[in-house]
């Protein structure tokens, strides 16, 4: 039985479902995903629909994920009142800007009954998660926090602001006695040598695992039980260099 982590999936289901069988994921494994199943690539929802069918998959809120969640009552009153939407600022930064339109669409196309899946789920999906894995302490958490905090920092006071959309440095994690495991940075960004791969913070132990799918670069997966690194490659053309 092993531990797995993935983020930032944004609707790649290909390369999610690629990469279980390169894992050989089972139903004796568990699977953390980090955030941000929803939104740019072509399948957030059928994405969603196989999480929830997982008891072994676990998600925590990424800021993609919050963005759903706060419009599923909204989006649920659209489907049973046409016309009813109001597309607020937020909303249309959401789906015109951050790749939100696709995710829309397919949700009102669900049955009501799938809505409500997706609605209650995330309403229980966690904005960060502590495991222990042989004796080793993790903290799973979308952004991720940056060094402004320091060791004594309970997580459970930082905003969701903060957790779900900082976008933080290679090196930051406030916490010596704990690995921080995050998404949300594609890892390109923090240098043209850390693409396509997970990046790895050098002083207190943090893993950037956000590998760019969904703008053409790869999926990565970790196996927390040895911290082998699994790689596959995105079948979506190179929107951002
Ligand atoms: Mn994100």
């Amino acid at each position: 039985m092993s531990t797995y982590v993935m983020s930032d999936l944004h609707g790649c289901k290909e390369e999610f479902d690629a990469m279980l069988r390169i894992i050989e994921f089972s139903e004796y494994d568990e699977l953390y995903i980090i955030g941000d199943v929803a939104d740019r690539g072509r399948k957030p929802i059928p994405l969603y629909l196989d999480i929830l069918a997982h008891p072994n998959m676990h998600l925590i809120m990424g800021n993609h994920d919050a963005w759903l969640l706060k419009y599923c009552d909204a989006l649920i009153e659209e489907k049973r009142n046409p016309g009813s939407l109001y597309r607020s600022q937020d909303f249309l930064i959401w789906i015109i800007r951050n790749g939100g339109f696709i995710t829309v669409d397919q949700y009102l196309d669900l049955p009501f009954p799938s809505c409500y899946d997706i609605k209650t789920y995330l309403e229980e999906v966690p904005l960060y998660q502590y495991l222990t894995i042989k004796g080793k302490k993790y903290l799973l958490v979308h952004a991720g926090l940056n060094n402004q905090y320091n060791r004594n920092t309970n997580i459970a006071t930082v905003s969701e602001d903060v957790l779900l959309w900082s976008h933080i440095d290679l090196e930051d994690n406030p916490y010596p006695d704990v690995t921080m495991i995050v998404g949300h940075t594609p890892t390109f960004l923090y240098g043209d040598e850390f693409a396509n791969k997970i990046a790895k913070g050098l002083g207190n132990p943090i893993y950037h695992i956000d590998c760019g799918c969904v703008f053409g670069y790869s999926l990565g997966c970790l196996r927390l039980d040895d911290m082998q690194e699994f790689y596959n490659k995105s079948t979506y053309p190179k929107t951002i260099e």
